[in-house]
């Protein structure tokens, strides 16, 4: 297959102005019928082309005139119509099979509902036409249906005519005021509970709200509106942003390949994002709930309002609108703690992407499927590229950027360059060098070294940067890369410094390090420094620093910046494991890091939620990524020794801890209780890796009397570290009581396929024959099968590579259906060579046996050949 690349970008031969739709639902064999009024862009004689794929055609027609069948052709992907006039109506009608649709793109049935899904090129896959996101056109779309199966009949806009008909059906035409793209498109209609309620804007006008769920759900979409109207607040008042519309609508589907999707006024979310009660979802439930509510909200204008000229640009809406739901997260739950959550998923999921095959820009130029482009790499390094520009350019002037890009490009389709150009313009400043970081892959290591004179009472800081080389693009160029510091001396206190050149003394700045080396000179510095470098996570590097352990003990002691207190402990954690996986255990040192987290646990002054941070240890993935050759073993076995080390030496401090912590009285979501609750699991979570029966009846207890999800699964997932007959036993209870929430079921299979017990992919096959297994529906299929590959690298690495056939063998299922979910699945593979060789070699040979099958969707053949490369 070829691939589309951004330098071939042409602007459409046509434009489209309005679009006219009529549905005529039926689950196998639904008529859509179109009628869009086209005109040719500029001064050209091409032929009308519309994509369309699996469009069971009609008839055709133009300005009225039905066309002779030899006027038109018809491929399995397009319409060509050779000669049309430049301005004219064409009508279509096709038929559609929603039933069938299993790769849940374009229109589909989930519970037996109609959804639909369009982003980014399903439109095509319900009538013809241009699907590509510089087409911007009004729509008034007609749904009609049988009222009795399906009640409910919605799409984008406002609702302007509604009624029944004959023979048990009933129709509603819904008209949206806002040109959009047709990725932005949606239809739901069904049998759904709406939950009402409504805003007033800073305008004063009142906005409908309505979330519609299954029947007898609606209670559990309180937490969501809650959010929606938190929401539509903070965006006012943090960016200016007024929602546009008078009613705003999200809907929530099982069955459905994103976390949510941003369609203008309608909102569909898959239910995992949306329905929440303290017995059936856990606090980190609430809080995607709370950031996926407002990302997709906040699209309205960082996306829809303004949208992207090409899918090579999907990084202006995704990393932007990412940047804003963490902002507002943080502001909601604690900057701090967020930005801890915010790295560490960037860690867990970007570094490994940018650090193999499948590393891409920021701002990708070539591809073959863009659905292969959702990555973290496009999300969330997006948002940190979109961090750092706020951080050089300083609060005020960044909001200043933003509102220059609101006022210029509102109804508009365009670039990251366009973007860059409004702060560069506000500004004054050149920015050309900053968008480097939308066109170079890969992490820069920053390494970090310090010379104290203490004569001089100075500083000397050199920094270096470095990116190695990522497919396609073997040299790589020094990065504009902020680095916020501090100094403190060795007691922990607070060391004043003047930056050379400048005459005020100051306790932190932000210097840009726009070189490969640069040497920083910073005096008055009263005594040895131990230098807090990267404050806040103000650059996504992986840092290397030669500072000695004691300055990070002081750190993780005294940091006023605590980010980088929370990382002190991550660094000292990550060389004792290191050191022990290389079979060069530091004993001493285990035990001085578990004396130093003993007394950062007793800090009285620190937040439960932040302490809960401390006690988490880098995770596997995230050591594997630093390790090279990674040994996925070695590393686990490591890291519960030091686990254990700290269980035991701990004992009696978690255990009060844990004590102590228990919640009395009426559930909270707050993010306070959340971090009660946190920190009280972490607590547990640590003293499993001292399975001694103090801990296991501990384990038990707390599973049995937990009076929530989040203590439930904390107790579950204790037990399921420490394996043996209580875990088998709390396991069948969980199912017996759950067995009716596919929400809760889903975590119940997610669990099992984090044991680290050996039988454990025995135990994942078993469950593929399971009753509840369904690989249709992708949460329970990536539940189990994701969670295995993601979330259990010591038994998905296992020698005999078992492990990587039964994930090639899923890919290769699903891929028969969803190709979307399956590609989804290559990436645990794809850092193939990043391990041990005899494993590599296993992982390679499952890669080949992918890319040799048959029939493999572009999706896969895409992922899987590029890891390969
Ligand atoms: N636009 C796809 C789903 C999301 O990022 O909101
Ligand atoms: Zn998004």
């Amino acid at each position: 297959p070829q691939p589309i690349r951004l330098s071939d970008y042409r602007p459409p031969a046509f434009l489209v102005d309005e679009v006219h739709l009529d549905f005529q639902l039926e689950p196998n064999a639904t008529r859509v019928r179109s009628r869009l009024t086209l005109r040719r862009n500029g001064e050209h004689a091409e032929p009308l082309r519309l994509d369309g794929v699996r469009l069971k055609p009609v008839s055709v027609a133009i300005d009225g005139r039905p066309l002779a069948e030899d006027a038109y052709a018809i491929t399995p992907e397009d319409l060509t119509i050779a000669s049309v006039p430049d301005a004219f109506v064409l009508e279509t009608e096709v038929e559609i099979d929603p039933e069938g649709n299993k790769a849940l793109e374009g229109l589909y049935m989930s519970g037996g509902r109609f959804c639909s899904q369009c982003e980014a090129e399903g439109f095509r896959k319900i009538t013809w036409f241009p699907d590509r996101p510089d087409v911007l056109a009004r729509y008034t779309v007609r749904i009609e249906a049988d009222q009795a199966a399906f009640p409910r009949l919605l799409s984008n806009g406002n609702l302007t005519q509604s009624g029944a008909l004959a023979g048990g059906r009933h129709f509603a035409i819904w008209t949206d005021p806002f040109p959009k793209p047709c990725y932005l498109f949606a239809l739901v209609a069904g049998e759904l509970d709406e939950l009402a309620d409504s805003f007033v804007t800073m305008s004063g006008r009142q906005v409908e709200l309505r979330i519609y769920v299954d029947p007898g759900m609606a209670q559990r979409a309180l937490y969501a509106m809650d959010s929606l109207k938190r929401s539509m607040k903070w965006d006012e008042e943090t960016f200016g942003r007024e929602y546009d519309l008078d009613l705003f609508m999200i809907v929530a589907v099982r069955d459905f390949n994103f976390g949510a999707m941003e369609n203008k006024g309608l909102n569909v979310f898959n239910s995992s994002l949306l329905l929440a009660d303290p017995e059936t979802a856990t606090d980190f439930d609430y809080e995607r709930i709370e950031g996926v509510v407002a990302h997709e909200y906040f699209h309205n204008w960082t996306g829809n309002r303004i949208t992207c000229r090409d899918w090579f640009q999907l990084c202006l809406k995704e990393g932007l609108t990412v940047f804003r739901d963490q902002s507002f997260s943080g502001d909601m739950r604690g900057a701090v703690v967020q930005r801890i959550k915010d790295v560490k998923a960037l860690r867990a999921r970007q570094f490994p992407e940018d650090a193999g095959p499948l590393a891409h820009q920021v701002r990708p130029s070539s591809y073959l499927k863009i659905d292969n482009f959702y990555t973290a790499t496009i999300y969330e390094k997006g948002a940190e590229v979109i961090r750092m520009l706020k951080t050089i350019l300083g609060a005020e002037m960044f909001r200043k950027g933003m509102d220059l890009y609101f006022e210029r490009w509102d109804g508009h389709a365009t670039t990251v360059e366009a973007f860059i150009q409004c702060f560069a313009d506000v500004s004054g400043k050149d920015l050309s060098a900053f968008f480097a970081w939308y066109e170079q892959a890969g992490t820069p290591k920053l390494e970090v070294d310090a010379a104290y004179d203490a004569e001089a009472k100075a500083l000397e800081l050199t920094l270096s940067q470095a990116t190695a080389p990522t497919p396609g693009q073997p040299d790589k160029q020094p990065l504009p890369l902020p680095v916020a510091l501090g100094l403190l001396d060795l007691d922990g206190e607070v060391l004043s410094f003047r930056q050379e050149g400048t005459l005020a003394p100051a306790t932190e700045a932000v210097v840009v390090l726009d070189q490969a080396r640069q040497t920083l000179r910073f005096e008055g510095v009263a005594s040895e420094p131990a230098v807090s470098v990267l404050r806040g996570f103000s650059a996504p590097v992986r840092v290397v620093s030669a500072a000695p352990a004691k300055h990070r003990y002081v750190q993780l002691a005294a940091d006023p910046d605590l980010f980088n207190r929370w990382e002190a402990g991550q660094d000292l954690a990550r060389d004792l494991i290191l050191a022990r996986a290389a079979g060069e255990p530091d004993e001493v040192g285990e035990e001085r890091f578990a004396e130093a987290m003993g007394r950062a646990l007793n800090d009285q002054a620190a937040e439960p939620a932040f302490k809960a941070l401390l006690l988490s240890l880098p995770s596997e993935s995230d050591l594997a990524v630093i390790s090279a050759p990674a040994d996925p073993a070695a590393i686990r076995e490591a890291r519960e020794s030091l686990r254990a080390r700290l269980a035991i030496h701990l004992g009696d401090q978690l255990r009060r801890l844990h004590g102590g912590l228990q919640e009395a009285g009426e559930f909270s979501a707050s993010a306070e209780a959340a971090g009660r609750r946190a920190l009280r699991n972490a607590a547990l979570e640590l003293l499993a890796a001292d399975p001694r029966a103090i801990n296991v009846d501990r384990a038990v207890g707390h599973f049995q009397a937990a009076g929530n999800m989040t203590d439930a699964m904390g107790g579950l997932a204790a037990l399921m570290l420490m394996g043996g007959e209580p875990f088998e036993q709390a396991l069948t209870a969980f199912y017996e009581r759950w067995k009716a929430e596919p929400l809760v079921i889903d975590k119940w299979f997610a669990v099992q396929a984090r044991s680290p017990s050996e039988d454990a992919l025995g135990r994942v096959l078993g469950l593929t024959t399971h009753p509840d297994f369904d690989a249709k529906n992708p949460n329970r299929f990536r539940a189990l099968v994701g969670t295995f590959a993601a979330g259990n690298p010591a038994r998905f690495h296992d020698p005999s590579g078992d492990g990587y056939r039964f994930l090639a063998d899923q890919i290769l299922a699903v891929d028969g259906f969803n190709p979307m979910t399956a590609a989804r699945l290559v990436e645990p593979l794809g850092g193939w060579r990043r391990y041990r060789p005899e494993l590599g070699a296993l992982m390679r040979a499952q890669l080949e046996r992918i890319v040799a099958t048959e029939g493999l969707s572009k999706n896969v053949f895409e992922l899987a050949s590029r890891a390969l490369e």
